[in-house]
């Protein structure tokens, strides 16, 4: 696919914003979606809208078998041994909220521990203390990288579960995760990654990293929102309860007893998003086609190019400088407040992140109160990041 087909490919590019051509940096707060993507949502609710698993017309088995085929795409994008091992969740949030509240329910009591990182986001935070866990945090150095060592060493008798990202949103460090797991198993623990912002800019191969569990969300890798997927090695998805209860997750019901559904069915209650897991399948068609090494190789371009141009902006100082990360840059311009900085890129068409990114232990770990973020996707340019350059050295010389 030509470079400039792609860009092409996503309508709200061609917008402005406050009389200047937008420039979309937000990308880790969620990626703009492709034309495919979006007549993926106009074909379903124009030509093949019908509930899918029940009715017996040719609409339900149209979209039925439609849906399904996109749970093999994903296994396919994540490499899972079977696509019984997908489950669709409205996203990364509702799939670790499914792990800590089933595998909760069954295996932490008051006092058991769950060793969390010290970068992640609140959602594999809060899930796990609603799940009554303790949790333990495995510190990171100023660069932005885990402590593998102390890692080793938080393991005790009460640890039920690891539960890492395996790239972080503020931050942009890849985590270890396929380490992490072989210690974590050493240990009789299992590993649940949460990969939401991992799938869009690295090749996902979920047996390769040996996790138990892997959540991501489709809007941060060109899908709709609303949509998202919960891997579990199936021996895990097995033993856990279901999550919520309701149509399509029973296989019998009666007033005295209720048998479950089989995988993945047991853990996707009621009429799920059809349309949005439909635009998921496109999504993935169209990462493919682009490639997702020729992603990580664009993404990266741009990122060295980034740090290079705003090292030389005064006063910058870049939060999170692990080696290998991915195309996410925090930063801080001086003493000004990140919210400001932002405000001012917004009025000349540049759209970033301000603040704790709900990541609010890495901002005590720094003592920040926020931070500036740009985050590039496969449609970014050279152009824009030299634009958002620019713009940080007219701002540094402004406040
Ligand atoms: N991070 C960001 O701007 P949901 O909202 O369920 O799609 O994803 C939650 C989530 C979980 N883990 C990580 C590592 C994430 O980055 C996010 C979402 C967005 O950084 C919105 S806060």
């Amino acid at each position: 696919m030509l470079y400039s087909d792609i860009r092409s490919s996503f309508p709200l590019l061609d917008s402005t914003v406050h009389g200047h051509p937008l420039i979309y940096l937000d990308n880790a707060a969620t990626t703009q979606k492709p034309q495919v993507v979006i007549d993926a949502l106009c074909r379903y609710y124009s030509s093949q809208n019908s509930n899918i698993h029940r009715g017996a017309h040719h609409l339900a088995a149209v979209a039925t078998e439609m849906f399904e085929e996109v749970r093999g795409k994903v296994q396919r994008l994540i490499n899972a041994k079977s696509s019984d091992e997908v489950v669709f969740t409205r996203g990364t949030t509702e799939s670790i909220n499914l792990v800590a509240s089933s595998f909760g329910r069954q295996n932490i009591r008051p006092g058991d521990e769950v060793i969390v990182s010290g970068m992640e986001h609140h959602s594999n935070i809060v899930p796990w203390q609603l799940a009554g866990a303790s949790l333990r945090p495995i510190p990171f150095s100023d660069e932005g990288v885990l402590d593998m060592q102390t890692f080793e060493r938080l393991f005790s008798p009460r640890t039920r579960m690891v539960a890492v990202a395996h790239v972080s949103n503020t931050l942009g460090t890849v985590n270890p995760v396929a380490d992490m797991a072989r210690v974590a198993h050493a240990h009789g623990v299992p590993i649940l990654v949460d990969g939401a912002q991992a799938v869009s800019h690295l090749s996902v191969d979920v047996q390769a990293l040996d996790c138990d569990f892997y959540c991501f969300s489709g809007h941060k890798m060109y899908a709709p929102m609303g949509v998202g997927v919960m891997y579990g090695k199936r021996e895990r998805l097995e033993e856990l309860p279901p999550y919520q209860g309701g149509g399509e997750m029973i296989s019998d019901v009666s007033f005295e007893k209720t048998t479950f559904n089989s995988l993945p069915f047991k853990f996707e209650a009621g009429t799920p998003s059809v349309a949005d897991v439909l635009g998921l399948g496109a999504a993935i068609d169209f990462m493919m086609q682009v490639g997702i090494d020729n992603i990580a190789q664009h993404e990266e371009m741009l990122l060295q190019l980034a740090i290079e141009k705003m090292s030389q902006v005064s006063g910058m100082r870049f939060i999170g400088t692990a080696k290998g990360k991915v195309s996410v840059v925090s930063f801080l311009l001086g003493s000004a407040h990140p919210y400001d900085v932002g405000t001012l890129l917004d009025q000349m068409g540049i759209a970033v992140r301000t603040g704790h990114h709900c990541t609010q232990p890495v901002m005590q770990r720094y003592g920040i109160p926020g931070t500036v973020r740009a985050s590039f996707a496969i449609y970014n340019t050279a152009d824009e990041v030299d634009a958002l350059c620019h713009a940080l050295q007219r701002i540094s010389s402004m406040l």
